[in-house]
């Protein structure tokens, strides 16, 4: 795999995705996605932080970093020749890129998740799910392909499209490089990563994580549903959770751009993706908008979320 004297672990994404002889036209949309991200990067780092709706010093329109991203994406998504329909966080309605729908992907993304974060200089990220054809409202398990930039102190691009999930870092020349394969999640982890406010929880969501402080987990949350769920990803354990609240039954995060993307990838790297109450990749979605309650990672502690749910709510 590579040129000669190259380490597997040189290889460029498109290299790679060949090699592992990816469909040639969902090569092209993953490696679309990651050159979009060149620009998101340049954006987040040079950009001026203000708000959609402002003006910068030169009297510019001022775009603010998520609605930025996701013109970038979405113009990158609109010329690549294999995109049928797309969705994103920031334009929540479907946008028809070719009715020709045969041989072709629909995509739904979250272009720049957890953007408040940036101001603060914490990590962000870019969410993408792939469908074969016109349907992006379909479950999760049906998607062929996910995957997420991180823009971190190191900028990391994790895909799967069915064969194990891989992950790649970007070198000086801002080209992705292979850096790990077939990440693996063990069965039980020492991390737990609790969303939403803690005097919100209901009965089962306390007992569990009494349950995990009690084993010796760490609490460890950004904020960034991207960095915390490469944390687990990378580390090969934990559990992420944004459960259901008292006032907030279905949870915060969106089931088309945020859950079914990271579902399908711990799932795909052996761990589990559950609602508290059934498998997120299972979920039939009603809308674009869709929401659900997450518990995701290391299967054992998904499965334990599960009972303490079932036992007290
Ligand atoms: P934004 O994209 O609106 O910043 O929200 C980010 C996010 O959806 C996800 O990235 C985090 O896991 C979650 O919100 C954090 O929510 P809390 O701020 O309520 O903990």
């Amino acid at each position: 795999m590579g040129e000669p004297g190259q380490t597997k672990f040189q290889t460029g994404l498109r290299r790679y995705l060949r090699e592992m002889e990816v469909d040639r036209d969902l090569t092209r949309l993953i490696c679309e996605i990651a050159n979009a991200s060149k620009y998101i990067i340049n954006s987040i780092r040079t950009g001026d932080l203000g708000v959609a709706g402002t003006s910068n010093l030169y009297g510019e329109d001022q775009l603010a970093l998520d609605v930025l991203s996701d013109r970038i994406i979405r113009k990158r998504l609109s010329h690549s020749g294999v995109v049928a329909n797309m969705v994103s966080e920031e334009t929540p309605e479907i946008v028809s890129v070719s009715t020709d729908v045969e041989g072709k992907y629909s995509v739904a993304f979250d272009p720049l998740d957890g953007s408040s974060l940036v101001d603060v200089n914490l990590a962000v990220g870019t969410i993408v799910s792939i469908y074969e054809g016109g349907n992006v409202l379909q479950p999760g398990r049906n998607q062929v392909a996910a995957m997420y930039i991180l823009y971190g102190p190191r900028t990391t691009l994790v895909y799967s499209s069915g064969d194990g999930v891989h992950e790649f870092a970007m070198n000086q020349l801002m080209e992705y490089t292979l850096v790990q394969e077939n990440l693996q999640m063990a069965p039980k982890g020492t991390i737990y990563s609790p969303g939403g406010q803690r005097n919100l929880y209901t009965p089962g969501i306390e007992k569990f994580v009494s349950y995990m402080e009690q084993n010796g987990a760490k609490l460890r949350y950004s904020g960034g549903f991207v960095p915390d769920i490469n944390q687990i990803l990378v580390k090969g354990q934990g559990v992420f959770m944004y459960p259901h609240l008292q006032d907030k039954p279905m949870g915060k995060l969106r089931v088309l751009y945020e859950l079914n993307p990271m579902a399908y990838l711990i799932e795909q790297a052996g761990g589990a993706a559950s609602t508290g109450r059934g498998r997120i990749l299972d979920l039939e979605p009603q809308g674009i908008d869709d929401r659900a309650p997450v518990f995701i990672g290391s299967k054992e502690d998904v499965a334990m979320a599960e009972r303490f749910i079932a036992e007290a709510g």
